[in-house]
């Protein structure tokens, strides 16, 4: 196996047909190079989780990543957590996405790993809840209960991470930011039919909300500390914590 054969070319040759974006085997297999060359500052974004670990994850709590992919999130903060009391459970509902985590898992005491509907897991004990580009895959209307939910979950003093790809109300800056990640996009080799077949390919699976939807989203869920801690052109992350 080379580097080549976990490049990401799903959109590289012309579609007859673009259907709507799914995390299927074809993308669980090239997934670590596609959000790296698709998210400004992913790496970045796995930095700072583990900066929030560090902080905030208390002694025999429990850590949730829900849409977790590969694992990256998880495996970052298990680096982190000494207590091996602590439970670090990662989600995600593509079979082919945890069927690599199970392969690859690293930290087997620390980590479990789910098949499952976030909308569907019980949080509980929480001392923190990684919402790593996730939110946006879910209908819009059952955002704000699980927001709710994680709140509920959380113990007083623990946080949400939640990074999303934004929209802008302002018309100017919205296109602006558009073609900054056009251009980004580019600068990591990706060509126009790729970029373009993409796009088509997650209209109606990802619907990205302004940042005003996302703070007021998370006072009404009953966050009262939130920080914007990063952002990229047209990505954010928030740092939300339960006082
Ligand atoms: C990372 N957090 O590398 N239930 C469970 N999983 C879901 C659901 C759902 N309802 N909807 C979508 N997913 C990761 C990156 S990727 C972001 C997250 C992206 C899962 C989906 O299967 C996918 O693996 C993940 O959420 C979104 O830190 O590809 O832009």
């Amino acid at each position: 196996m080379t580097a080549g054969d976990r490049k990401d070319r799903v959109f590289a040759r012309p579609l007859s047909e673009v259907k709507a974006f799914e995390f299927n085997e074809s993308v669980a297999h090239v997934f670590q190079d596609m959000i790296s060359r698709s998210v400004p500052g992913y790496a970045l974004l796995l930095r700072m989780i583990g900066l929030y670990a560090d902080l905030f994850v208390t002694a025999g709590s429990r850590v949730y990543d829900l849409g977790c992919s590969l694992g990256e999130a998880s495996l970052v903060i298990a680096e982190q957590v000494r207590d091996a009391e602590c439970r670090i459970i990662a989600v995600d509902n593509s079979s082919a996405m945890i069927e690599k985590c199970r392969q690859h898992n690293i930290s087997p005491d620390l980590i479990e790993w789910h098949c499952e509907d976030i909308r569907q897991i019980p949080i509980d004990q929480a001392s923190m809840v990684v919402l790593n580009l996730t939110l946006q895959f879910l209908p819009p209307k059952e955002r704000l209960p699980m927001l709710k939910k994680i709140y509920t979950g959380l113990n007083p003093g623990g946080v949400l991470v939640l990074s999303e790809k934004v929209v802008f109300e302002d018309e100017a800056e919205n296109e602006c930011m558009l073609q900054l990640y056009q251009g980004f996009k580019k600068t990591m080799g990706y060509s126009d039919l790729e970029i373009s077949q993409k796009r088509n390919a997650l209209e109606n699976v990802l619907i990205p909300d302004s940042e005003q939807q996302h703070r007021q989203r998370l006072v009404d869920a009953g966050f009262s500390e939130i920080y914007p801690c990063f952002r990229g052109f047209n990505f954010v992350s928030y740092l939300a914590i339960k006082t």
